[in-house]
């Protein structure tokens, strides 16, 4: 697909990266059934190393087969597929060319459990230029004890991915022992989060669909004097969006766990009004069986399309 005046305009606002980046970043927007219309669908399957193999592909054995995850991306028209090295090495080759791909580079697995996460790094920017991806990607965690060890951790991987050309999505997920539970998906620590995210140099900036509820009093003092409106999913979207640049920046929503298509739908339908620029869907896909994910995706892409 050629580029589009809106992949322009999206890629205008990058001017610091190099040719190399910037291809990288416009593989990403010009691919698949939303390419050119400056939105994004992409496949993320950590979830394994996340969570676990039952937790994650139980419901639907196919997906215990790296392969499965590619020809899913591939056949829904998504953007890209984002997966840790085992599984992108699992079919790289045989796929290579037809699908943009996110190597993530750091992973947290579930059998150690501490109030202050910290991912192990898992993989390379070298693995990721080997492997022929678009982008590579990290998770930080806002609000753990050892975030600032992530966030040096990435301004490492970030600098040596722009030097060599790749473009750098950011999973930023407030969680540890700084925050309550419901403050990971509060809309101030959200909206944070993106912003750390964009201030530490992410194209494409990952955080959860933001809740009402207001973690920081500091903020929730400003929201009120200031009249934010953060009472709905869509303002909460537009506020994160905002947040991050003045909306100059590329920010996608995770899908989370597994749930019915209306809901599902739904969320998309905000997420959209509010100027988010895409989702990242990975068990509401990978779970459901094969035809239901194609389809489900394809409404979500639909949404998406009458939104750009
Ligand atoms: P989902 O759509 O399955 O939530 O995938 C998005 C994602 O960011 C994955 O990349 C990641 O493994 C997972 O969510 C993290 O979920 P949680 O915060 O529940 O561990």
């Amino acid at each position: 697909m050629a580029h589009t005046e809106r992949v322009r305009e999206i890629l205008s606002w990058y001017g610091s990266d190099s040719p190399g980046t910037r291809a990288n970043l416009a593989r990403l927007l010009t691919h698949g059934r939303l390419g050119g219309t400056g939105k994004l669908v992409i496949l993320p399957v950590d979830q394994g190393m996340e969570h676990g193999p039952a937790r994650s592909f139980a419901r639907n054995p196919a997906g215990y087969d790296p392969r499965y995850h590619f020809q899913l991306a591939i056949d829904s028209g998504c953007n890209a597929y984002a997966a840790p090295l085992g599984f992108l090495e699992a079919g790289a080759a045989d796929f290579a060319g037809e699908i943009p791909l996110i190597l993530k580079l750091n992973n947290n697995d579930s059998l150690w459990k501490s109030a202050d996460p910290l991912s192990a790094l898992t993989g390379s920017v070298d693995d990721a230029l080997r492997l022929g991806c678009a982008a590579i990607g990290f998770t930080i965690y806002p609000g753990s004890l050892d975030k600032n060890e992530m966030f040096g951790q990435l301004r490492e991987i970030t600098a040596e991915a722009k030097a060599k050309g790749l473009a750098v999505v950011t999973w930023s997920y407030p969680r540890g022992s700084g925050l309550s539970k419901a403050g990971e998906t509060a809309i101030d620590v959200v909206a944070y989060a993106a912003h750390l995210a964009a201030q530490l140099g992410a194209h494409v900036i990952k955080v959860k669909p933001p809740t009402s509820h207001v973690e920081q009093d500091a903020a929730r003092e400003v929201y009120a004097a200031e009249g934010v409106a953060v009472g709905t999913l869509t303002e909460r979207i537009a506020h994160v969006v905002q947040a991050c640049f003045a909306g100059r920046r590329i920010v996608i929503f995770s899908g989370g766990a597994a749930k019915g298509r209306d809901a599902v739908l739904e969320e998309i339908g905000e997420i959209a009004a509010g100027g988010g620029f895409g989702s990242i869907v990975g068990r509401n896909a990978f779970q459901r069986p094969r035809d239901e994910a194609l389809s489900l995706l394809g409404e979500i892409m639909s949404i998406y399309e009458t939104a750009a």
